[in-house]
């Protein structure tokens, strides 16, 4: 399997995440050229990672892929059969997604230079984060996973959310983005040393402080 993308993009994370779960082979390569030449296009016309290649199939869309993962392989599930268990993997995955990961990228884009620095667009995305981490401590448990024992698509999700929390609150004068949210802050401790998850958090954090340093 061939994955199009950085180990830094939160969202290819979610594809690794999974990947390395299941004990997949996979190489990771950035496109030549970068996204939107005509060759890139071609696999993903919107010109962005991931985008995976599995044999004959070429996908993109982390949710999509992350998607296709779970049905090619079924080893080692990351979705629960029943549909309760399953809604609340998706949940976690959902607040992760759209209330934690989405206000800190774009803190994330000021602070690395991708957009203008904005005072009243953080303060709404610190606003937004406060909130979504709120929900989160709510409904994930305090390790070693998401959900508790197992090791889900709600980690796929929330382990590469809470990366760009951890690093990019502090630059916004939050020293720590877990006080008073004590089952985010434990499973934050636990799920980095999680064994489907450890590769992936060391690989992401070696990217980051190079990006940081750059800055
Ligand atoms: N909805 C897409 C988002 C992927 C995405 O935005 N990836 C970024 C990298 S973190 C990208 O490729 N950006 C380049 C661009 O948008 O031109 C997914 O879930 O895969």
């Amino acid at each position: 399997m061939k994955i199009h993308g950085s180990p830094l993009s939160p969202f290819v994370a979610r594809v690794i995440l999974a990947c390395d779960h299941k004990g997949l082979s996979y190489g990771i390569v950035m496109p030549k050229g970068g996204l939107k030449t005509p060759e890139f296009l071609a696999l993903n016309p919107f010109g962005k990672i991931p985008t995976v290649q599995d044999g004959k199939i070429t996908i993109f869309e982390s949710d999509v892929v992350v998607e296709y993962l779970e049905n090619k392989y079924p080893k080692k599930r990351i979705i629960p059969a029943s549909a309760a268990a399953a809604s609340k993997t998706r949940l976690i995955a959902r607040v992760s997604d759209l209330y934690v990961q989405a206000p800190a990228l774009i803190l994330f884009r000021q602070v690395s230079g991708r957009s203008p620095k904005n005072k009243a667009e953080a303060e709404k995305s610190i606003e937004g984060l406060n909130k979504g981490l709120d929900v989160l401590n709510h409904y994930i448990e305090p390790g070693p996973c998401a959900t508790g024992k197992s090791f889900t698509i709600s980690d796929c999700y929330a382990l590469p959310a809470l990366f760009f929390v951890s690093h990019v609150a502090p630059l916004f004068g939050i020293k720590d983005p877990y006080k008073g949210r004590p089952n985010v802050k434990k499973y934050w401790t636990a799920i980095k040393k999680h064994p489907s998850a450890k590769a992936q958090y060391t690989a992401m954090q070696k990217t980051m402080k190079a990006r940081l340093k750059g800055l």
